[in-house]
């Protein structure tokens, strides 16, 4: 059912918000030459995908109400910077994913314009229409929210029209109706256009769990099965990892037919687990969670990530806490699985809710006029008093950019640690909440991961089939250094652990 796809799995991604990312020619807002122009610098980190946020033209600023679904947002570049992108991103290993919204379309798309024009319109029935009197049958006036939507009146009047049409998101977002095979085939052209035509290498897919409304008969699992057929005719490597905003119950089936799917429920788990400074069974969690995601697809890539640009910033979670924000990105960095960094996670920056707060520009030198920093938004959270630009932590060894850049290294080149596909995992019990232990088996070498989750010291005792392991591979305390000589373990801090060299059954006095 899919290809196998196993050596070309990136190991690390990274979402970029394009609009805040790097500026190119001065008019304040991110474009795809600035994305161009840092690819090294993505690369040098270790990053082997990423993520483009929507780069389609749209009326809001986050573009997730696309106009026209075969160009480029003027503000961000032209279709041929995006080809330069994608040649200059593969020249250096690093896949490119976009963005694909396919839930809904903007009011300003040509297909809505026409479809509430008239009902005679060919394009009515690309979206939901319903008179009062049918909604109310239905009882569908008003929807229960669910944690990527607050909106509880999701049917909108059309001026002069007895119909309203459905938007689950806002009324500048009308919905997709897919049981139109026009519409069907509108998007496998769309799909086509890019994977063959342009060359990308995979899609995220928006609000994944929102095609089909909650009333109606069909679900949204199963029209995925209908999009990897046009994925499996266009491009069979093509990658596909979806939102699935729900619990991993729920987000399970949706394996059947994609690739990935990012993992909410961890996301908020790891952030609970350090704010509380306590594990909260994690690791036996997610072993109940791949073998329930086996069940639908045995080649299943579990996505994780800390946030992503619809949540708060990790560091703004562990409140600028840098021992924490480290923490944090030790912990995502040594589970298996397919991590996503948010851009500017690796230099610690910061941003609360409302959502344009947690997509502020990246700031990449202490130089206030910076070209190349982005201005659309006055930044509340993440400014020069309070995160360190780039350009400062290069050179520090012990900077969070740093300390991610060598997990991230670490990751790639330790077999144990970047499993993707059959992920490898078992709990380390200290018998103390406050310690996080696991075990990432691999017949090359294998490895324990301990975290100190708390902000006093707590000692550890290896398990008497592990007490081999003392070969210190990483380490943010200071204590420990190449071999284990204590078992104690500072605040909030991580150790990874390797079998001792020399100590094979030959090497024994
Ligand atoms: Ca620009
Ligand atoms: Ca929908």
């Amino acid at each position: 059912m899919f290809a196998d796809k196993s050596a070309s799995i990136p190991k690390v991604c990274y979402e970029i918000f394009v609009r805040s990312f790097c500026d190119s020619n001065g008019d304040g807002i991110g474009d795809l030459n600035g994305i161009i122009s840092k690819l090294d610098y993505l690369a040098d980190l270790g990053i082997e995908a990423i993520w483009l946020t929507p780069i389609h033209p749209s009326p809001s600023y986050h573009k997730y109400d696309v106009i026209d679904y075969y160009a480029i947002e003027p503000e961000y570049g032209t279709l041929a910077d995006f080809k330069r992108l994608l040649a200059s991103a593969h020249e250096r290993g690093i896949a490119v994913y976009l963005d694909l919204i396919i839930n809904h379309t903007s009011t300003l798309h040509p297909w809505f314009k026409e479809a509430r024009k008239s009902k005679d319109s060919p394009y009515r029935q690309f979206y939901w229409w319903m008179t009062q009197d049918q909604i109310d049958h239905l009882g569908i006036s008003e929807r229960e929210t669910s944690d990527d939507s607050q909106v509880v009146y999701p049917w909108h009047e059309n001026p002069g029209d007895d119909e309203k049409y459905y938007g689950l998101f806002y009324k500048g977002m009308p919905d997709l109706n897919f049981h139109s095979e026009a519409l069907r085939e509108e998007i496998a052209k769309i799909v086509r256009f890019w994977l063959n035509d342009i060359g990308v290498d995979g899609f995220r897919l928006d609000a994944a769990r929102h095609i089909y409304p909650v009333w109606d008969s069909e679900d949204s699992i199963t029209f995925w099965q209908f999009f990897s057929k046009i994925i499996g005719e266009a491009k069979p490597n093509a990658f596909t990892v979806g939102e699935v905003w729900a619990d991993t119950e729920e987000v399970a089936p949706y394996f059947r037919n994609l690739n990935a799917t990012f993992h909410f429920d961890l996301s908020f788990a790891l952030q609970r687990m350090l704010i509380a400074q306590r594990d909260e069974q994690i690791i036996d969690k997610l072993q109940a969670s791949f073998k329930l995601f086996q069940q639908y697809n045995p080649l299943f890539v579990n996505a994780i990530m800390l946030t992503n640009h619809d949540q708060e910033r990790i560091g703004s979670v562990v409140d600028r806490n840098i021992k924490k924000i480290k923490l944090a990105a030790s912990i995502l960095l040594t589970l298996p699985g397919q991590p996503y960094l948010y851009y500017g996670e690796e230099i610690g920056m910061l941003g609360k809710k409302p959502d344009p707060y947690i997509r502020e520009p990246f700031l990449w030198t202490d130089d206030p006029d910076d070209p190349q920093l982005t201005s659309w938004i006055e930044p509340e959270f993440t400014t020069l008093k309070t995160v360190a630009p780039l350009s400062e932590q290069t050179g520090d060894p012990t900077s969070v950019f740093n300390h991610y850049k060598n997990l991230i290294h670490l990751r790639r080149t330790e077999p144990a640690l970047h499993q993707i596909l059959a992920p490898n995992l078992q709990p380390v019990h200290f018998h103390d909440e406050q310690l996080l232990g696991y075990f990432r088996p691999h017949v090359d070498r294998s490895l324990i991961v301990i975290h100190n989750l708390g902000d006093d010291e707590r000692e550890f005792q290896l398990p008497d089939d592990k007490s081999l392991f003392t070969e210190v591979l990483f380490s943010t305390d200071l204590l420990h250094e190449t071999t284990l000589t204590t078992n104690r373990l500072a605040p909030h801090s991580s150790i990874i652990l390797a079998p001792a060299r020399n100590v094979g059954p030959f090497d024994k006095q």
